[in-house]
Formats: C-alpha cells, sequence, structure tokens
C-alpha cells in the first residue's frame, strides 16, 4: 500500500509540485484520477477528507492526515520529511518561493482560464513574466547561486525551495520553447539550478513518466491551447 492518495487531474501544472517533493523524498503514492477528483468535488464538503475547492488535495493515510492548498501541502511534506531549511527566516522564505511559484501559474494560465491568451495580452505579460524570472534570479544572487553550483536559499543539499523551483520552470520551459529562451537569457543561474535539480534522478523519472502519462499537456484544456497558439508550440 502506498503511503499517500494524491487528488490531482491528470496533467503536471499545479499537481507536479506535490509528486515531485514525494518523488524526491522516496515515497510512494497512488493517483486517485481524474473521475475520483470530479466526485469528491462535487461531494458535499461534510464528506470531504479535507473541506477543499480544487485540488491537489493530499491524504497522508498512515497519519490520517488530509490537506489542500498547493503551498500548504508542499509545507506538510517540507516538515514531516525534514525537507524545510533551520531557520524561521529560511523556512518563510521557502514558503514565499512556493507562493510566487503558485502566482507564476495562475499567470501563466490567466487564473485558470479566466480569461483566453492572445498575442496582445501574451505580449503585455512578457515584460511581467521576465520580473517573475528575475525575482528567482536575485533570491539565488542573494544567497550565493551560480550557474553551475549552488541552491537557491544556500545550503548544501536541495530543498523545497529548489524543487519547488526547478519543477515549476523545467515543467514550463520543456514544453515552451519561447519561455525556455525568455528564462535562459533573463534567469541563466535559476536556469542552471533548474537544469541541475531537474536532473536529479527521482525528478528526471518523474518528469519522464508525466511524459508518458500526459503527453506535451501541461495545465489542459482550452487556456493551455490558447497558450498554445499564442506561443506557436
Ligand atoms: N489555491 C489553490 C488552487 C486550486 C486550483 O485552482 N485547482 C485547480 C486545478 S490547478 C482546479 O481544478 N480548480 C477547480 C475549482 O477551483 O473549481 C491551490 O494552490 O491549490
Amino acid at each position: 500500500m502506498s503511503d499517500y492518495d494524491l487528488y490531482y487531474w491528470s496533467v503536471p501544472f499545479r499537481g507536479q509540485f506535490v509528486r515531485a517533493v514525494l518523488a524526491h523524498a522516496g515515497k510512494t503514492w497512488t493517483e486517485k484520477g481524474d473521475s475520483a477528483i470530479a466526485k469528491l468535488m462535487d461531494a458535499p464538503v461534510a464528506d470531504m477528507p479535507v473541506p477543499f475547492m480544487g485540488p491537489p488535495v493530499l491524504v497522508d493515510k498512515r497519519a490520517d492526515v488530509a490537506v489542500s492548498q498547493m503551498p500548504a501541502i508542499v509545507l506538510y511534506l517540507g516538515e514531516t520529511l525534514d525537507l524545510m531549511p533551520a531557520t524561521p527566516a529560511l523556512r518563510a522564505l521557502t514558503m514565499k518561493v512556493v507562493n510566487d511559484a503558485n502566482d507564476v501559474i495562475d499567470e501563466i494560465t490567466l487564473d485558470g482560464g479566466r480569461q483566453m491568451w492572445t498575442k496582445t495580452r501574451w505580449k503585455a505579460f512578457v515584460p511581467r513574466l521576465k520580473k517573475w524570472m528575475s525575482i528567482w534570479e536575485e533570491t539565488g544572487d542573494r544567497h550565493g547561486l551560480t550557474a553551475d553550483s549552488g541552491f537557491l536559499l544556500g545550503g548544501e543539499t536541495p530543498g523545497i525551495a529548489d524543487i519547488v523551483t526547478a519543477t515549476l520552470w523545467s515543467t514550463m520551459t520543456e514544453r515552451f520553447s519561447t519561455i525556455e529562451d525568455i528564462f535562459a537569457k533573463t534567469a541563466p543561474k535559476t536556469a542552471g539550478l533548474t537544469r541541475r535539480v531537474a536532473a536529479l534522478p527521482p525528478l528526471r523519472k518523474l518528469a519522464a513518466k508525466a511524459r508518458k502519462d500526459y503527453g506535451d499537456a501541461y495545465c489542459g484544456g482550452q487556456i493551455e491551447a490558447s497558450l498554445r497558439k499564442v506561443l506557436g508550440a
């Protein structure tokens, strides 16, 4: 029996951060699948393992704990799997990076497809995307990150901030070469960190599984189709 149940759609997107932390820690989990998620979302809140609006939802079966909201799930795993840094300041900064990553994927999907991408909207968004990338680059700079060594918040081993950073940018840039070009130019040290962390065997294996299970899919739906159209991807 696996240790965790994960409720997330059959795409990488927001759930991939949770999968990456679990994979990095060598944990096993069961993907409950799209119809189970839809069923759970439609259930009365009184019957939910944790009252929630949208997936991911993680159930830690041994501990009998259920959590929703991606950053809360990552915090739970970071603490229980000993992947959080030692000081309160670095723990807060870690969660700031996780929340930034969640903001970036909301922005890249125009808040889950409230509007569709057009060439004009994308052109107006590019400076903001570059600013996000430079926020990562500046964070790394302040903690001694170089193009080929170090971690986002310093330290000797990859932590939650590095796993989330690598997952955010590798998943996106592997699927959208236009964004990859912007990333390489705007945030070369973060791009180096992303390459190094994404190359760790458990994360490489997870990325290959996403390719196999979900193909080219990123976030899915009409919003992905409109993003692909404006990026020619
Ligand atoms: N703030 C939540 C957002 C959850 C969310 O928007 N989930 C999306 C998938 S990425 C969903 O399917 N939402 C359905 C809904 O909100 O009705 C988080 O960080 O987990």
